[in-house]
């Protein structure tokens, strides 16, 4: 059992310290148990979480902790950034490089670990990611995502609080994946895009439908929020769509862009109508983006396919780049 070893969190700012935490995993999965092929694992991804967060916001927290479900014991490994990057709109305007960016991280990491989820998180601005890698692999853990996902969110220039919000979460076998846009910008807009999330989060294994019930009770106190929700079956070759409010979403397929979702008018929060579900085609090779109207609609996938082998956290910051407006919380995710 894990009862003895201790979890442990360190503030992450220099090379330094990634070395330092990348160490400290290693032991604590030996002390967890971890065989030496998983514990170079569990430091590579360690490594990767560390140096993303330096990279994109300067500074954040990593925390590993010992967890045990009913037959097994594993490792959660959490990372948070403030997102101050994110503010940077100056140091964003040099462009992006294809790099060592997130991306090269977020797939490597999603192939590592048996559970893998990215917030929004609650404070401010900024990122959440928890991951877990579980001793024993048994029936419910043992399977692996086959999606890529990319992210990119900042708050309106000027504002410290992101308006927007987004959840990236594997539930059983299947992925869920949303942008959530709080009314409005700054605090009240904040506000609602976390409960909102927060409401998601928590009822991931609940219908679409039930969920944006959920969601509209539970903003009812808030300026309410715009959202949008799909998730992916990792065996079907389908993904169930849901959508209330002007969150843009699109599919591209070898050259040809698919975007007929039907979309209710409406805020969440505010008596929304139901949105409709509808049971969508995905092929291998697809690409799913969906963005607040802090990204503008006058982009074309045309224009991102010499990015097509490139991680989705590239296509993210790249059409983000290319159509981000400065007066708006802005939000792109990307799914391959
Ligand atoms: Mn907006």
């Amino acid at each position: 059992m894990t009862s003895h070893v201790e979890s442990q969190f360190m503030v992450i700012s220099n090379s330094a310290e990634v070395i330092a935490i990348r160490r400290i995993a290693k032991e604590m999965a030996h002390n967890i148990g971890f065989d030496e092929c998983t514990r170079e694992e569990i430091s590579l991804v360690v490594s990767e979480l560390a140096s993303n967060i330096i990279k994109h916001a300067q500074r954040g927290i990593i925390t590993l902790t010992p967890v045990c479900s009913e037959q097994c014991d594993g490792l959660m490994i959490e990372a948070e950034d403030d997102g101050e990057g994110f503010n940077e709109f100056t140091a964003m305007k040099d462009g992006f490089s294809t790099s060592g960016t997130l991306g090269m991280g977020l797939g490597a990491i999603n192939r590592l670990m048996d559970e893998f989820d990215i917030l929004a998180r609650e404070e401010l601005s900024g990122t959440r990611i928890v991951c877990k890698r579980w001793l024993n692999d048994n029936s419910n853990h043992g399977q692996h995502c086959p999606l890529d996902f990319g992210i990119f969110s900042r708050p309106k220039q000027s504002e410290v609080v992101n308006g927007d919000s987004f959840i990236i979460k594997h539930i059983r076998g299947a992925s869920l994946v949303g942008v959530i846009d709080g009314v409005g910008h700054g605090v009240l807009a904040h506000q609602a895009a976390n409960v909102a999330r927060h409401y998601v989060e928590q009822h991931c294994e609940s219908s679409l439908l039930d969920i944006f019930k959920g969601v509209d009770r539970a903003c009812h106190s808030t300026r309410g929020v715009v959202m949008a929700l799909a998730v992916f079956d990792w065996t079907k070759g389908s993904f169930r769509y849901a959508s209330v409010g002007n969150i843009e979403v699109s599919v591209f397929n070898n050259s040809r862009e698919k975007s007929k979702f039907i979309v209710r008018r409406g805020i969440v929060g505010k008596h929304a109508p139901s949105p409709v579900i509808t049971e969508n085609e995905w092929h291998s090779g697809d690409s799913l983006a969906l963005h607040s109207d802090g990204i503008s609609t006058h982009w074309h996938w045309q224009d991102f396919t010499h990015l097509n082998n490139y991680p989705a956290q590239v296509i993210a910051e790249a059409i983000y780049h290319a159509a981000q407006k400065e007066h708006d919380d802005a939000t792109i995710v990307i799914v391959k």
